[in-house]
């Protein structure tokens, strides 16, 4: 196992001795049922740990705990001010154990550790922070009626958090999507039941360690570690959840819509994409071409943004092109916790072979394999960054969301013709331009629809830049003031004078 290849920090061996238990209501607690799963380790598909696999009872226990909470516990009683100061004393703590979270994190999911230090890690932390500012800075507005007369009224609103929330999560960057979630719940008031995916339960119990250690009250946030069609399935129709936040495929989406209608909580959704990336000829290729890289090799291309659709101006094709796969070959493939690594394995055995079909299903339609296109070594869920070309846009490769290190390059004749093509697909989550006339680009952006559009780079994220999808990639935004909304309510208060 890759514990007796590399080093692992003693308070990650030590952890990943104790049992795994969820945490309802400030305490560690086993299932109701007793039963476990286990998270593997995908460079080697050894079993890491087993984890308490909470249920629907779980669920209802966690749910009554983070009412009280809501309702009655130190928490409603607390000031802005405190609760900004927890926020930001969790995210000291998760800077202090930075190392072993990075090394949890690249076992459990198989990312590289370097990554996970340079990336999850980073993002994470400053997502608190930045949430912790925005707990004493939420203002409602004084409104002016257009019927009644000046001084007759005063009306005003005010933002109130929206209660208990549920947060059902995935495994491609377990910590950094906890925090998106977990940091705008707090920072408004909310108290929360969180499932981390079945796939990387691990970073999401440390984290709730820290939670427990920074000082936040019993209940405020409940850590669940279960399967989506239990776990996940009771969350979304739980009758005292009054909001669901979901990141995953549209297709759960959908089915978290429908749990919802039971008590029509709000729903806010981060969904599945088929990113276009758009390179012209007066591109910077220097550039360029890391960057379309970057785009989808990216997290082993287990990103909802991946630059998955290469629309390369048609002059440049074959130059692009070329480079890309150079830079696709220069990847080195390994274990996380091999400081050489640059790509680890895809999560899980399920991936794998979601991925493997995709490359097989795009030959058999007739894609040519410009690079890649196999497993690679012998064991563990890795897969060769792979480039297709002579694709058309009716095949399933160029439509549907790999969520793998696939790429479909195609050629395109100019920017008349680039924004419809770009645009033709279910998703809407994130789109990138590479040139160097900024007018253009700017025209260009203007007509994506896309919930992001990265110019002359891919893949940047701040917690102060709203992140979301437009059409099938979700309902609301991510991070930024924009996301306070998904778990605030507004009350309007009219007072006759
Ligand atoms: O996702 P799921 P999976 C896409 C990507 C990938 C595909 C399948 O294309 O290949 O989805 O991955 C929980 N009720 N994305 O199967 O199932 C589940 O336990 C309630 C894109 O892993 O959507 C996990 O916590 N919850 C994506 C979470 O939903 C349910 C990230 C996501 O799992 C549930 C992940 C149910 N019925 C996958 N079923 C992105 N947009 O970033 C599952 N879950």
């Amino acid at each position: 196992s890759q514990s007796t290849l590399y080093t692992l920090l003693p308070k990650v061996q030590n952890f990943l001795k104790m049992p795994k238990k969820l945490f309802i209501g400030g305490k560690w607690v086993d299932a109701v049922s007793g039963k476990t799963f286990p998270t593997y380790d995908p460079a080697t598909g050894e079993i890491l740990a087993q984890v308490a696999e909470a249920d629907k009872e779980d669920v209802d226990k966690a749910v009554k705990a983070a009412r009280e909470a809501f309702e009655k516990g130190p928490w409603a009683k607390m000031t802005p001010s405190d609760r900004g100061k927890l926020i930001w004393k969790l995210a000291d703590l998760i800077e202090e154990n930075l190392e072993e979270l990075a090394q949890i994190e690249s076992l459990d999911n198989g990312k590289p550790m370097a990554v996970a230090k340079a990336a999850d890690l980073p993002l994470s932390i400053d997502l608190f922070r930045y949430m912790a500012g925005w707990a004493t800075k939420i203002e409602g507005n004084t409104i002016p009626f257009s019927l009644a007369k000046p001084e007759t009224f005063v009306s005003y609103t005010v933002r109130e958090p929206i209660g208990v929330v549920g947060q059902i999560i995935p495994w491609n960057f377990p910590l950094l999507m906890a925090a998106w979630k977990l940091g705008p719940a707090l920072a408004t008031g909310c108290t929360i039941v969180l499932k981390p995916a079945e796939q990387t339960p691990l970073s999401a119990l440390w984290l709730g360690e820290l939670i427990q250690q920074a000082g936040f009250p019993d209940g405020v946030v409940n850590i669940l570690p279960g399967y989506g069609e239990t776990a996940g399935a009771a969350i979304a129709s739980h009758m005292d959840i009054d909001k669901v936040a979901f990141t995953g495929s549209t297709e759960v989406g959908k089915i978290i819509v429908k749990a919802a209608a039971s008590n029509l909580k709000k729903v806010s959704l981060e969904l599945g994409g088929k990113s276009p990336n758009i390179v012209f000829s007066d591109a910077d290729l220097s550039t360029a071409i890391p960057g379309a890289a970057f785009s989808i090799f990216f997290n082993h291309g287990q990103c909802c943004c991946a630059g998955s659709r290469l629309y390369i101006e048609k002059k440049v094709f074959d130059k692009v092109v070329e480079g890309v796969s150079e830079e696709a070959k220069k990847i080195r493939l390994g274990p996380g916790l091999d400081p050489t690594t640059q790509m680890g394995p895809l999560v899980s055995q399920e991936q794998f072979d979601r991925v493997s079909s995709y490359i097989r299903s795009g030959i058999s339609e007739g894609g040519k394999v410009v690079t890649g296109g196999n497993r690679y070594g012998e064991r563990g869920y890795f897969i060769q960054p792979t480039i297709f070309s002579g694709v058309h846009s009716n095949m399933k490769i160029v439509n549907e969301e790999i969520f793998g290190p696939v790429v479909c390059a195609m050629p395109f004749e100019g920017v008349d013709e680039i924004a419809p093509v770009a645009n033709q697909t279910i998703y809407g989550l994130a789109a990138g331009i590479w040139t160097k006339d900024i007018s253009k680009a700017h025209r260009l952006a203007s007509k994506l629809k896309a919930g992001t559009v990265w110019i002359n780079c891919y893949n940047v994220f701040d917690a102060a830049l709203p992140f979301g999808g437009y059409k099938q990639s979700g309902w609301g935004r991510e991070m930024g003031h924009a996301v306070l909304e998904n778990y605030l309510e507004t009350k309007s208060v009219c007072i006759q004078i």
